[in-house]
């Protein structure tokens, strides 16, 4: 029987990857986005749907009537979280007990992924890294609290509702297509930019001492895929490669694969109140409940998204 999945908040960068890797699975896929956004892939249909519009959610599952929901849309960036945090409050917890009251109304059971983050352990202590499910979260800027939030919320409605929701905290996923919000699409962009003349050899940065656990998102979509069709109700499933790496490693692996004469400078304003030093992921559940491991090598990643930058330019 053909799976009938729904994307909410697809026409982001995880979305695309996801839509096209559940087409491949043989899915029957539909998409929501923003108004203002467009989803241009064959073979998908496309709802506009905002998701702090409770009712049009119901309406869209018993149009829709799907077996598995990916639950993608936020504000997904910890910088502006920062700057806008009414805006990722409400898109990112009420947006999520949205979604959650709209299962509850309706009278279909789909299996239900909901996207959190690795952010949302933030303090980790040296003895906790590579970080396992267990551990207390203790989020450290707005964007990982209200993740932490979405967290709690799935648990509490898999177990007092019977909601089939699976939580996952997604690290750091990379790749072409992303936004230059996010750190690697940034310094790939730049140093473009720099190639084609258009940017003075500067290159602008924030802070190069973080570690962060960095994926391919084509492994991602992949984990997604699996634990929607594997995971447990009511459980958290952290998605990364298992290895942090130091931003200034990133750096140093982009600029050598340019051969610009490249300055790099640092920019007060890339700079965020609170940036937790290490978020490196324990990777043995997903593993377990899936076999999923993730098989692209980084600097792969990092030599793809720099030359779709190239093309871009
Ligand atoms: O920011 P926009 O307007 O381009 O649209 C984003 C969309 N979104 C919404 N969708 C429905 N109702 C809303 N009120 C609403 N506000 C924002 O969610 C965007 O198209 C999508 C999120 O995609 P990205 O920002 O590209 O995030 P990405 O990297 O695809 O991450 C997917 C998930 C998120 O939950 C992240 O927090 C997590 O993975 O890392
Ligand atoms: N964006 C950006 N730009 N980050 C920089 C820069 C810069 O110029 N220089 C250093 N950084 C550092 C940030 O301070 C942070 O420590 C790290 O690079 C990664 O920043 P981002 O790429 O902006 O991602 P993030 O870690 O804040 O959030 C991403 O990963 C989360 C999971 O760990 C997003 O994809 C989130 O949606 C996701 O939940």
């Amino acid at each position: 029987m053909e799976m009938k999945s729904l994307i909410i908040g697809g026409a982001g960068f995880v979305g695309d990857y996801l839509t096209r890797h559940l087409q491949e699975l043989g899915h029957q896929v539909s998409v929501t986005k923003m108004p203002h956004e467009v989803i241009d892939i064959p073979g998908t249909v496309v709802y506009d749907l905002d998701i702090l519009e409770k009712d049009s959610i119901v309406a869209l599952l018993q149009t829709v009537r799907p077996d598995y929901i990916f639950h993608l849309a936020a504000q997904s960036s910890v910088a502006l979280s920062w700057k806008n945090p009414q805006l990722t409050i409400d898109v990112n917890i009420k947006g999520s007990i949205n979604l959650l009251e709209a299962l509850r109304e309706w009278e279909g059971a789909p299996r239900v992924l909901m996207i959190g983050s690795g952010e949302e352990y933030g303090h980790i202590r040296p003895e906790e890294t590579p970080v396992m499910e267990t551990n207390p979260p203790r989020p450290g800027n707005i964007y990982a609290a209200t993740k932490a939030c979405q967290n709690m919320f799935g648990k509490i409605y898999a177990d007092a509702y019977g909601i089939q929701v699976m939580m996952v905290r997604a690290f750091n996923h990379i790749g072409p297509n992303q936004a230059p919000l996010f750190v690697v699409a940034d310094f790939c962009k730049q140093t473009a930019e720099i190639e084609a003349g258009r940017q003075e050899a500067v290159l602008k940065v924030g802070n190069l001492s973080a570690q962060r656990d960095f994926t391919d998102v084509r492994d991602v979509v992949k984990a997604y895929a699996l634990l929607a069709e594997k995971g447990q109700a009511g459980e958290t499933y952290n998605i990364g490669s298992g290895h942090a790496i130091a931003i200034e490693d990133i750096l140093q692996m982009i600029l050598s694969m340019s051969k610009a004469d490249i300055k790099v400078v640092k920019d007060p304003s890339k700079l965020r109140p609170i940036d937790v030093p290490t978020i490196e992921a324990g990777t043995k559940k997903v593993y377990e409940a899936t076999g999923w491991i993730p098989q692209i090598p980084l600097e792969q990643t990092i030599q793809e998204t720099l030359d779709y930058w190239r093309r871009k330019n």
